[in-house]
């Protein structure tokens, strides 16, 4: 591990610590207790949240512009209550230790995309980066095509939240969000910003496009939270 890599892992630990109480109150993904008690999320019958169907497409949903952003233009800026802001060109986005990781996808349209193969940067390890300063609690993720969506730290530092370049061995198309996309697999995939752009850490809570519009700010699927 190079010196860059341990000061990442060190400021991830730190805010794992401060987080870890609050994480441990909602199902993450691969949580072995998700709602604390029972199987896994991905492993029990059925193996959908209520109202979900398997389907082995991938549909499209989006506000209908889909951004084609070059990657010598793409920057990931990560900013707002931090105490050190980021703007990652490709190259350093391509530099941050990298994960592999197998997760589905549900939407609130009611299909889910099971066993999807991603590959991409733990969102904890850009938002280690950026030291959040102490006050910061939620986060707002901007798009590229100027959409938003919130997440409480607690939920975007668990260990299956990434930011995706790759899906099922390939570059992520640019209408599922490429170059880089969030998924949120705890929680609906409305969380998780298609072509994303700007991370801005927040000391209080904010509404995103979709939760100013009636959609549950929680949206748990296995708690079946959709609307509020
Ligand atoms: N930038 C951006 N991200 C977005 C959206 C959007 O309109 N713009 N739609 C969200 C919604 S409602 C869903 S269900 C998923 C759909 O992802 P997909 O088109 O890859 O299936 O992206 C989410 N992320
Ligand atoms: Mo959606």
């Amino acid at each position: 591990m190079d010196e860059k890599e341990s000061r990442i892992v060190e400021a991830r630990l730190k805010l794992r610590e401060r987080f870890l109480n609050r994480m441990k109150q909602t199902p993450g993904a691969s949580d072995s207790r998700p709602l604390g008690h029972g199987p896994t999320n991905r492993h029990r019958m059925p193996k959908v949240p209520e109202g979900q169907t398997i389907t082995s497409g991938w549909p499209v949903l989006d506000l209908g512009r889909q951004p084609n952003v070059p990657l010598s233009k793409w920057e990931l800026i990560v900013d707002g209550a931090v105490e050190e802001p980021q703007h990652l060109s490709w190259k350093d986005f391509l530099a941050l230790p990298q994960v592999k990781d197998t997760s589905d996808f549900h939407c609130v349209t009611t299909w889910s995309k099971m066993d999807v193969e991603w590959e991409g940067v733990q969102l904890a390890t850009v938002i280690a980066l950026a030291r959040p300063k102490p006050e910061a609690t939620h986060l707002m993720t901007h798009a590229y095509d100027g959409y938003t969506t919130n997440l409480p730290l607690e939920e975007a530092l668990k260990d299956d939240v990434l930011l995706v370049h790759t899906a099922q061995g390939k570059p992520l198309p640019v209408e599922h969000g490429g170059p880089v996309r969030i998924i949120t697999p705890q929680l609906y995939a409305w969380k998780g910003a298609k072509w994303i752009h700007r991370i801005e850490l927040l000391t209080r809570d904010r509404l995103g496009y979709w939760e100013l519009r009636g959609y549950s700010n929680t949206a748990h699927p296995w708690r079946n939270d959709r609307y509020s």
